[in-house]
């Protein structure tokens, strides 16, 4: 059925119920608007109408705002046209002749939000959240919230609420104002409703029109100033080149001390401006191509169901395992942990027990909940239990004999149709599994540390793994809170082979005599939680260096095999492991650049890079000046880029199975910065062509040390600058050409 609404009108009473309707969560579809004002004018007409109660169909939301695909439209030009929805929502909802009331049943955000405002009272049920949260994709509420919300919970709330996009829990926002009635119970929200909007219709109860309200408000010099704490937050947490939320600031404030109409006009003014922004574009396609991720073409549409994962097995207790077990005992799944001898059993136990405890201690979780989790866990070091496993995560040392002789014995103490699978995240997943006749039900679980906390499960599967195994893992990652996103097996994956480059381009600017501090400092200043360097500090040195050999063994024509990791281990410089790396690590693990503790390292490095292209010194030495004389920008591209080049690669080998997949895989594992969404996004957000050109003039000036590979444009990149085509949508329109790529 087409997003719409309907309504019933109760004849004894004179109530009308209409109710929004669009499952799951009643999102604001241009049609369900459009419907909403015909119906409400309809409503307002009619003489046997005392009052109107607007509510969401279906158990789960009154309406989580308005339609979020349409603005992929809107930003492409192909939008459909709006009714007038706040000139509806004043005239309509707000003062028309018969009072309103919004009956909410779970969320009430955005747009939802916003026409639950608009009545003039709202009953909620305790479970319900209200919230204006349209700043996390990029913009600012559109239909009137700027102006009303300030009014119904004063400015200093207002601006809280929309600058970190948190909801209010009912109760919580009847304290502020935002709702007046909260009823326990979902079969009370009606009731409670049409008793409210009755009172109101004869006259008992009075109605509140939010947009006339000025008691939370105060003079606009109150106002000025409060708006002025609000530019302070916005300028301490607020990415540079970020405009929205100092925007959103800008409504508030015009509506505030130019009263409401001036304010509305200013929102619309704000809107129309920032759903343009590359950071709403960038903010908007993170929220809808993470859930896209486990929806998998040929599999999840290939009418099989996912069986249910009562049980886990899992081998090794370390960090991993143990977060992994943690992760699964949260979400009310039994796990059995194997260690290899009793003491490492009960350090798995305890580093479970610890991560529980922690929640327990900032107040996130109950002891009840605790115990409840405690008593899903039973450890071993024998395989008793394993016969009741689901499936088995084996998060072993990485060590290839080790890991095939497990699998091997997993083949005989296993169900036959138990799943067996591996958290490697560096070996073949054909390789893991070469000594069992069980390859087809075999497949990648990479975590990433720590497991009970980090959102992605990057699921490897390979030719041989069952359709039906690649739909249980899809299940078990989304039982367990994660995000799972489906890859092909090779080397590093998607997650670690596309940031491979990182590292190295960082490498081989250091070698080039680039001071790492500001490499850090300018990809910190990007977005990147973390630079490169402070990054492999943290990762562990030594795992770098075996890593990072990996890639420059299978990927030869597109690495730089520096020194700089191997010279840090053999000076004992292994990261925050010995609280030694390019940084020094105090107690509390705070990091400061180490200085003049690796000088010599890095000048061993570089003279290492010198003595390779002692045949051609002169290009080096002019490459170098060029170098030392890089912008903040250079650097970002001179790293970003042959991330994207390798992201490229990976769309057009059909690693991923959508483009997007591999966006939302670095946003939640590597923290690429969602305003910018994902490399593939970032790239096509500058154009193809533009990318193609910056690493086509890297590679010309690297190509005479024989560096050129690292930055050479990958074929995929340069068909789809060719063709005018992104690279998102490159393996569909470059159609038959990508065959021959
Ligand atoms: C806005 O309102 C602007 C206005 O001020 C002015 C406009 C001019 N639209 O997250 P889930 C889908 S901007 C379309 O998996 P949960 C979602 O894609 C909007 N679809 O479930 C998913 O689809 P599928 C401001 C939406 O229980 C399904 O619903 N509002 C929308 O974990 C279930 O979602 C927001 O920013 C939407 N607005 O969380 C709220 N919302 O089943 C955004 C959800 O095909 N939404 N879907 O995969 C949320 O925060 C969460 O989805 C919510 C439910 C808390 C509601």
């Amino acid at each position: 059925m087409a997003p719409s609404t309907y309504y019933s009108i109760d004849s004894q009473s004179g109530v009308a119920l209409l109710y929004l309707s669009n499952p799951p969560v009643n999102a604001l579809h241009p049609s369900l608007l459009s419907s909403f004002a015909e119906n409400m004018a309809l409503l307002q007409a009619d003489a046997s109408v005392k009052a109107i109660i607007i509510t969401g169909d279906g158990p789960s939301a009154f309406s989580a705002g308005f339609d979020i695909p349409q603005f992929v439209k809107t930003q492409s030009g192909s939008g459909a046209k709006l009714p007038d929805v706040n000139a509806m929502l004043t005239a309509l909802v707000e003062n028309g002749p018969k009072p309103t009331v919004a009956a909410i049943k779970g969320s009430a955000l955005g747009g939802g939000c916003e026409v639950a405002m608009a009545t003039n009272a709202r009953v909620a049920t305790a479970k319900s959240v209200l919230g204006l949260p349209e700043l996390q994709l990029g913009i600012i509420p559109g239909f009137g919230g700027t102006q009303r919300l300030p009014r119904l919970v004063g400015i200093q709330k207002a601006m809280e609420m929309m600058l970190t996009s948190k909801p209010l829990k009912a109760v919580e926002a009847k304290n502020r104002g935002l709702v007046d009635v909260v009823v326990a119970n979902d079969d009370d929200l009606l009731p409670a409703a049409k008793q409210l909007a009755l009172a109101m219709a004869n006259g008992t109860t009075p109605r509140t029109c939010a947009l006339s309200k000025t008691d939370k408000i105060g003079p606009p010099m109150a106002a000025r100033a409060m708006v002025q704490l609000g530019r302070m937050q916005v300028a301490k947490n607020t990415p540079p080149g970020m405009k929205h939320p100092s925007m959103c600031l800008d409504a508030i404030l015009v509506g505030a001390t130019e009263g409401p109409e001036a304010g509305i006009k200013k929102e619309a003014e704000v809107f129309a401006e920032v759903v343009q922004h590359d950071v709403s574009k960038s903010l908007v396609h993170v929220f809808l191509s993470q859930r896209l991720t486990s929806k998998i073409r040929g599999v999840t549409d290939s009418g099989l169901r996912p069986r249910p994962m009562k049980c886990v097995a899992i081998i090794g207790g370390g960090l991993m395992g143990s977060g992994i077990a943690t992760a699964c005992v949260l979400n009310g799944i039994d796990v059995v942990l194997k260690e290899v001898n009793q003491k490492f059993l009960e350090g798995g136990m305890q580093r479970v027990a610890a991560n529980l405890m922690s929640s327990v201690k900032k107040g996130r979780m109950t002891k009840e909940k605790y115990e409840q989790c405690m008593s899903r866990l039973k450890g071993t070091i024998t395989y008793e239990g394993f016969d009741r496993a689901d499936m088995v995560i084996e998060a072993a040392l990485e060590d290839i004999g080790l890991k095939q002789k497990i699998f091997a014995e997993l083949e005989q103490v296993c169900r036959k149709d138990c799943i067996l699978s591996t958290n490697t995240s560096t070996i073949d997943i054909n390789v893991v599994g070469a000594k069992t006749n069980a390859i087809n039900r075999i497949i990648g679980n990479h975590f990433f540390s720590p497991a009970h906390i980090m959102k992605l499960l990057e699921i490897i599967k390979t030719d041989s793994t069952d359709k039906q195994v690649i739909l249980d893992t899809i299940a078990f990652g989304k039982a367990i809170k994660k995000v799972p996103v489906v890859v092909g097996n090779c080397t590093g994956f998607a997650v670690n082979r596309v940031f491979f480059p990182y590292t190295m381009a960082a490498c081989l600017l250091v070698d080039l005599g680039v001071d790492p501090y500001r490499i850090d400092k300018v990809i910190k200043a990007f977005g990147m939680p973390m630079g490169p360097l402070r990054l492999a500090d943290l990762v562990g040195i030594e795992v770098g260096v075996h890593v990072g050999g990996q890639f420059v063994q299978n990927f030869s024509d597109r690495t730089y095999a520096s020194e700089l990791m191997h010279r840090m281990r053999d000076g004992d410089r292994l990261g925050e492991k010995n609280k030694k790396g390019f940084y020094n690590y105090d107690a509390k693990r705070r990091a400061t650049p180490a200085g003049r503790d690796v000088e010599a390292i890095l000048a061993a490095s570089g003279a290492a890079l010198d003595a390779k292209a002692a045949n051609t010194a002169a290009q080096l030495r002019q490459i170098k000046q060029k170098v030392r004389s890089f912008s903040d920008k250079d650097i970002v591209d001179f790293i970003m880029l042959p991330v994207v080049n390798e992201s490229s690669r990976v769309v057009a080998e059909g690693i991923v199975d959508k483009a997007s997949d591999l966006d939302i895989a670095s946003v939640l594992s590597m923290g690429f910065p969602p305003y910018r969404g994902g490399p593939i996004k970032m790239a096509d957000l500058r154009g193809a062509a533009s990318v193609r050109d910056r690493l086509a003039s890297f590679a010309a000036m690297f190509t005479p040390v024989g560096l050129g590979g690292f930055f050479e444009p990958c074929d995929y990149l340069q068909s789809c600058a060719r063709a005018g085509v992104t690279l998102a949508d490159g393996r569909s329109a470059l159609g038959t050409q990508m065959a021959r790529l």
